[in-house]
């Protein structure tokens, strides 16, 4: 790493902004003396965090974008990649005797900025000179969402879909999107083989759409498990290591996960028959997901970067799924994203606790997701529309008040996600008005 720059601070009120690397990396500001968010696990250092880099807790660092308010009423310092969808180096920060010290391992520009707002002033400028040097359009309107995931998890069944969409109708909810999230699916990567819960997938999108609604489907389109019938029929389809490993994308749902070689003809075949066939199907909502694997460094069929890879894989797919359907990000590299999503999940998941169960905020809770919400507030309106995750509003959420009231404030994407028979009037009467309220178009910093 080179020095990049050395900023004087008044180390009692200084702070370090860090952006992780994807949606559910911690991304926060800390006092000089605070210990910044890293995991507790290996499988989530890669999962969850940049599977490349392993930053102690003694350094800040940032990826591709990284902070430093001095606290003594002098500029903010923004150090940021020069080409955030072309290169994402890492960037570290070490309090030193009354100064920030700043080094890079790739180009980064130092952009020191005396304007209003802090920390979220100078990054919203930031962003609206990246969106404005790629050309990038206004965010189109997103529209509202009713998802399964944080009420039935991967046990969800078509039933429990069916009656939902019921209770859409009955309750009159402004849901405009009805997104079947993970376990419809019969392994990570058989994406149109039905689990066992499933009798009639294409039907019950078609039910959706009879119904006036839209269609959306959850995937993991760059992963494969490894107990998955395509990574038993194709191994030559996996990102490889120098050795001829396949290179670990993490591990969850019980097994280990691998990445897919986004520039391997057969896989790009797959992807493309996968989406068209859900397109035919008339889905035109898709929530991608755990698609920093596609970024993995390793050996692939093409001598492209990880990045490059990634791009070249979301590309793939909004080709396959059409200019008109909406594509949101999660588990997404941040920077590498800009310019390929409508919106982008900037947290990790909402759970019904508030704290992280491992103590690992990169893990579902409901403190790691408004952490995110409110650093990330400057990207959206500017790289995509930004979704704080699902409004969760039952009777149980543990402080749902607050939950409700983070949405209301950074979303951006608006989705509710409870069994719409579990809601009482509080609930009902919540997820109604953020479904309704109208969204601000973009984050200004007071
Ligand atoms: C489906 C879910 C939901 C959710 C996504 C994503 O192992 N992990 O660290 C881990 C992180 C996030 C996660 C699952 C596992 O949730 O964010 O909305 O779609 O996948 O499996």
């Amino acid at each position: 790493m080179d020095d990049v720059a050395e900023i004087p601070v008044d180390p009692a009120r200084a702070v370090v902004h860090e952006q992780g690397w994807q949606s559910w990396s911690p991304s926060t500001g800390y006092a000089l003396g605070e210990q910044p968010h890293r995991p507790n696990a290996e499988k989530r250092r890669i999962g969850c965090y940049r599977p490349e880099t392993a930053p102690g807790a003694d350094v800040f660092w940032g990826e591709g974008l990284l902070a430093v308010d001095p606290g003594d009423g002098g500029p903010v310092t923004v150090v940021a990649a020069v080409e955030p969808t072309g290169t994402v180096p890492s960037i570290r920060a070490r309090a030193v005797d009354g100064r920030v010290v700043v080094a890079a391992d790739g180009p980064v520009r130092v952009v020191t900025d005396a304007g209003a707002g802090g920390v979220p002033g100078a990054l919203a400028r930031w962003a609206d000179e990246v969106a404005g040097g790629l050309g990038l359009p206004a965010p189109r309107p997103a529209p509202t969402i009713w998802c399964s995931w944080y009420q039935y998890f991967t046990k969800v069944t078509e039933a429990d879909v069916d009656r939902n969409l019921g209770l859409l109708d009955t309750l009159e909810l402004p849901v405009d999107v009805v997104q079947v999230d993970d376990g419809y699916q019969a392994e990570i990567g058989d994406w149109l083989i039905p689990s066992g819960r499933f009798s009639d997938t294409p039907g019950l999108f078609k039910r959706i759409a009879d119904r006036g609604r839209r269609a959306g489907i959850w995937t993991a389109p760059f992963l494969a498990g490894a107990r998955s019938r395509m990574a038993a029929d194709h191994p030559d389809w996996l990102v490889r290591d120098t050795d001829g490993t396949p290179v670990s994308a993490g591990n969850n749902w019980d097994q280990d996960l691998y990445a897919l070689d986004t520039t391997h003809p057969g896989v790009r075949d797959y992807l493309r028959s996968v989406f068209s066939t859900f397109a035919g199907w008339g889905i035109d909502f898709h929530k991608i997901d755990f698609v920093y694997a596609a970024a993995i460094p390793g050996v692939r069929h093409e001598d492209v970067t990880g990045i490059e890879a990634y791009r070249s894989g979301v590309r793939l797919i909004r080709e396959a799924i059409g200019a008109q359907a909406y594509l949101l990000g999660c588990g997404a590299p941040q920077l590498p994203s800009i310019g390929l999503v409508d919106a982008m999940r900037v947290s990790p998941d909402i759970a019904p606790s508030h704290e992280p169960e491992s103590g690992d905020v990169s893990q579902p809770s409901q403190r790691g997701a408004a952490l995110n919400g409110v650093s990330r507030a400057f990207q959206h309106g500017r790289f995509w529309v930004n979704d704080p995750d699902c409004v969760v509003a039952r009777p149980g959420v543990e402080r749902r008040e607050e939950w409700a009231a983070h949405v209301a404030e950074f979303g951006g994407l608006r989705g509710s996600s409870d069994g719409l028979d579990q809601l009482d009037d509080w609930g009902l009467k919540t997820t109604r008005r953020l479904l309704t309220d109208p969204v601000p178009r973009h984050f200004v910093a007071s």
